[in-house]
Order: structure tokens, then C-alpha cells, then sequence
């Protein structure tokens, strides 16, 4: 038996005795173990949705009053901002990410909750122009029991959200995070009940993806998927989904463009290209995976981008000083390395990185790379979630709108230019479905989150990702004649 730290699932307000097959869970930053957790097995999984489903009927949360979701999410909210230095470490020591991104990252996080505890409780119903004496009453229902499969780049975050959303409108959900980084969201179980959510309302069940989380997404009984992670994964749930008529949100890949012209000055675009292309390592959705330069500004933008890229300190996660940390596996550094080569393969030019790392000897780095490519070059057109950056050399604006729109992704871009009306221009132009100017990675609660076309299907955050865990129902009441069609003396029938 090993010695490590086994976090079992969180089920019905209380850890769960441990399953007997388990998955462990690694350190990316030095590869050695440091817990593990449950691999749930598909009996397991089909009796917690069950449960579930009690939990839903009973009516305790689903029922609860719009004050009391807003008050248990707002003591979650509470809890948790008191909690996040813990966070942080947990955080920082499953994903391998710098300290310094997840404290600026989990300092946000209760802001989700607090936004969807005041939805819930702000939030109204309508009264629809019915024709006659007749009012018609829109209310929203909550859905029933939830799934969310959630990744592992933004464990608490992505989790946090998607969770806040589906309780603040009153549905039970079981969350299954990813096997590489699931121990932040275990702990989310404990949190949550200390803030007063019944038991049984928000349950934490860890496996892998091909096993648990598949089990999890075959179950008929579900009333909706959310799941952030790849398109295979989309793929591999829509089939069962379709079958069972259940919906999904998707937040899948990217390939963000970034476009720069040159009424930026050249340090300030370079900078910008730093935020938005090494965060994470690059391991983000919205990741600025290819910088679209202007041409009258590119050799001055390369010329100081690689100085900068090339001193970006790579380094231990939890050393305030390190800039830039681990992927998350051997797979991603194998990832990396391989789009490295096929890029030079087909003609690219690498400007600076392009090989894997380490730290004292350990663990699972890969040094920031740029590589200059052309539109069409699977380096453009593929998703790396690595720091893997293509940089394409383009001749004017049209071009850049262009080349922008030439993937099969459209979740972020961002453009940056002092001119005002080309902002507009070039924004409005741009397939995606988040558009920044003078900015990207920008991320608030109120502001819908989700892409177009391979990207992904629906929004989290804001009032729509609230609705899409509703369900509309229509109350009609009819306050003027009743219903005389059948009479036998009536001649001219009318309703109403
Ligand atoms: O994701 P997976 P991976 C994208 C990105 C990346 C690719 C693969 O393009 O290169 O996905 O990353 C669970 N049924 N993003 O392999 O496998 C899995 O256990 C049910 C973008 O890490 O999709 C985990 O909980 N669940 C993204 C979750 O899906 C399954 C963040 C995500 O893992 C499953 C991560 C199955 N058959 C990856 N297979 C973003 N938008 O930020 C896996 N899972």
C-alpha cells in the first residue's frame, strides 16, 4: 500500500469510502507522486447519479428559495476568498503553473460566486404580449442533476464557475475534474457544506476520462453535460447525449490570433504578445497561439520579442521569481516537441525555444518557442496548448483579417492598434466568440465565455450561462371566457 495521501470522492456530503482501483496523481514541476484519488468504477457512478436524482427530487436546493441559493452561495463565496492561500499552494503543486498566476488567478474566483448568488436572487421571469384575456408567465426551472467534466489547466476556476452557474439556479450537479489535477475541486465538497448546501448537492467524482467521465456522460438520467476539454472528448459524449436528448455546453480548443499594427509601439505589442501567449505555458484555450504581425512592424516586433522570450525565467512553480512553469505531462512536453519539428519540417524558422527542459533535473518543462511559419502551415492551423507560438508575417490589414479568420476554431483573438476605427473594423470582422481590444485573456463573470465553429456550443459566465442551466416554462391563464367549442347551441364557436 503506498504511503501517499488518498482524497476519495466527495458523495452525499462526505468523503466516500475509497474505491478500490485508484489514479495517481503527479507533480508536474519534479514527476514525483503527491496523492491519490478514486478511479470510480461505473456501478459507483450509475448509483451516484441516482442519488442524485433523490437529492433533486427531495426539493431542498431545487426548491429553496432564490434567497437562501444567494445566501449559501455568498458564505461559499465568503469561505472560500478566506481559503485561497491554501488554494493557491494546492493549485500551484498539481499543475505546475507559477505561484505568481495562481494568486492573481484564485483572487478572482469568489467572484464568480458572488455573481451567480445575486443572479439567483435578481433574476427575473417574464410576461408575454398574449393575445386576450389571457396572462402567460415565463418562469425558469432548474434543470435536474447536472454533469461538468473539467480540465485540468484552470482546475478551480473552470470547476468554480461552471458550479456556481448551475446551483445558483437550483440544480444538482456532480462534477467530475480531470485526473491530472482534481485536488482543488475535492475540496470544494467540504466548502460548500460548511456554507450550508444540503448534502447530496454537489458531488465531486474523480477517474479517468475514458472510464469515469465516459460512465458519467452515458448516464440517461442526466439532465445536461458542460464540459471544457478537447473535441475528441466532445465527440466521444455528443453521441450518448444526442441518444438521450440531453444538452451540451462545450468549451473546447482555440487558436487565438493575435494582431498587431504598427500604430503600436513595438515594446508595448511585445509585451502584450508575452501575456498573451505564455500564460500557463501556453496551456489555455485562448492561448495568443499565433501573433498575425504587420509587416511594417515585424522585423522591429521579432527582433525584441525573441530578447524577451529568451529571458523569461523558467523555474520551480513556487518560487515568486519564475516566470514561466511546467506543462502538465510528459505527453504535452511530447506534444510540443513534435509540433517543433514538423513546423521546421515544413519550412518554419525557429526564432527561439523549440526544446524540452527541466528544473534541477526534473519534471515536465518545455522552453517558450517562436517559429515563424507560413498561414497554411500545420503550425497554424492546429491546436499546440503548449508555448509553442506561430508568428506569420502579414502585409496589411485585410491580410491580417484574413489570415485571423482561417482556422477551425473561434473562441478568443484580440487586436491591438492605436487607431480607433480600425479596432472596430478589424473586431467586427473577426470570427471568434470573444474579440479584446488592447487586451486578451480578459475574463469577468458577467461576460459570456464560449467560441464558434470547432470552439465549442454555448456560453459559461454571465446571464446566458444562468439560463442555459434553466428550463423555460410557460404558464398560461386564461381569465376571459372558458372554453365553449362542443356546445351544440352554440353557433360560431369561439375561444375566448
Ligand atoms: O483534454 P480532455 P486533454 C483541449 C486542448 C487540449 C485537448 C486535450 O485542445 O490539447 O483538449 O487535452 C475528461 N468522456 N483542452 O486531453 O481529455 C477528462 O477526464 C467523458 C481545452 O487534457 O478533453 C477531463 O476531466 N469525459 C480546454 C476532461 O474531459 C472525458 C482545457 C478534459 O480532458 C472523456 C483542456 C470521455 N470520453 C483541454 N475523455 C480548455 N478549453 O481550456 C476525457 N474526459
Amino acid at each position: 500500500m503506498s504511503d501517499l495521501p488518498h482524497i476519495s470522492n466527495w458523495i452525499d456530503g462526505s468523503q466516500a469510502p475509497p474505491t478500490s482501483e485508484r489514479v495517481t496523481v503527479l507533480n508536474p514541476a519534479t514527476e514525483a507522486p503527491i496523492a491519490t484519488i478514486d478511479a470510480t468504477p461505473q456501478e459507483t457512478v450509475n448509483e451516484i447519479v441516482l442519488s442524485s436524482l433523490n437529492v433533486f427530487h427531495n426539493g431542498k436546493w431545487s426548491k429553496a428559495d432564490a434567497s437562501e441559493r444567494f445566501s449559501v452561495l455568498s458564505n461559499a463565496a465568503v469561505l472560500l476568498r478566506s481559503r485561497i492561500p491554501e488554494f493557491v499552494e494546492l493549485e500551484t503543486l498539481q499543475t505546475g503553473r507559477p505561484i505568481r498566476e495562481m494568486r492573481a488567478q484564485l483572487a478572482r474566483i469568489p467572484e464568480w460566486l458572488e455573481y451567480f448568488a445575486s443572479l439567483a436572487r435578481v433574476h427575473e421571469g417574464r410576461v408575454t404580449p398574449f393575445k386576450g384575456p389571457v396572462v402567460n408567465t415565463l418562469t425558469r426551472m432548474p434543470l435536474g442533476v447536472v454533469a461538468q467534466i473539467t480540465p485540468w489547466n484552470h482546475p478551480l476556476l473552470i470547476a468554480t464557475k461552471k458550479i456556481a452557474a448551475a446551483l445558483a439556479a437550483g440544480n444538482v450537479v456532480i462534477v467530475k475534474p480531470s485526473e491530472l489535477a482534481p485536488l482543488s475541486v475535492l475540496r470544494l465538497g467540504a466548502l460548500f457544506k460548511e456554507a450550508g448546501l444540503p448534502d447530496g448537492t454537489l458531488q465531486i467524482i474523480c477517474g479517468y476520462g475514458r472510464e469515469t467521465g465516459k460512465y458519467l456522460c452515458e448516464n440517461p438520467y442526466l439532465s445536461k453535460i458542460d464540459l471544457t476539454g478537447g473535441l475528441a472528448t466532445y465527440k466521444a459524449i455528443a453521441p450518448n447525449a444526442s441518444t438521450n436528448m440531453i444538452p451540451i455546453t462545450a468549451e473546447l480548443g482555440g487558436k487565438a490570433p493575435v494582431c498587431f499594427f504598427p500604430s503600436v509601439n513595438v515594446e508595448d505589442a511585445v509585451r502584450a504578445a508575452l501575456f498573451a501567449s505564455f500564460i500557463a505555458s501556453g496551456q489555455t484555450c485562448v492561448t495568443g497561439s499565433r501573433l498575425l504581425v504587420h509587416n511594417d512592424m515585424y522585423d522591429a516586433f521579432v527582433e525584441l520579442l525573441v530578447k524577451r522570450v529568451e529571458s523569461l525565467r523558467i523555474g520551480t512553480p513556487t518560487d515568486d521569481r519564475t516566470q514561466i512553469g511546467a506543462v502538465i505531462n510528459k505527453a504535452a512536453v511530447e506534444r510540443c516537441s513534435s509540433f517543433v519539428n514538423r513546423a521546421v519540417e515544413e519550412g518554419g524558422t525557429l526564432l527561439c525555444g523549440g526544446k524540452p527542459t527541466s528544473v534541477d533535473g526534473k519534471g515536465f518543462f518545455f522552453s517558450p518557442t517562436i517559429i515563424s511559419v507560413t498561414e497554411s502551415s500545420h503550425l497554424a492551423c492546429n491546436e499546440v496548448f503548449g508555448p509553442v507560438i506561430a508568428i506569420i508575417r502579414c502585409s496589411d490589414e485585410k491580410e491580417i483579417i484574413r489570415v485571423a479568420n482561417m482556422t477551425s476554431f473561434a473562441l478568443g483573438a484580440s487586436v491591438w492598434t492605436n487607431d480607433f476605427s480600425q479596432a472596430h473594423r478589424v473586431a467586427e470582422q473577426i470570427e471568434a466568440g470573444i474579440v479584446w481590444i488592447d487586451g486578451h485573456h480578459l475574463n469577468d463573470p458577467s461576460s459570456p465565455w464560449g467560441g464558434f465553429k470547432e470552439s465549442g456550443i454555448g456560453k459559461e459566465n454571465g446571464v446566458e450561462a444562468y439560463e442555459s442551466y434553466t428550463k423555460v416554462k410557460s404558464t398560461v391563464i386564461n381569465y376571459g371566457v372558458k372554453p365553449v367549442w362542443f356546445d351544440d347551441d352554440i353557433e360560431n364557436a369561439r375561444y375566448g
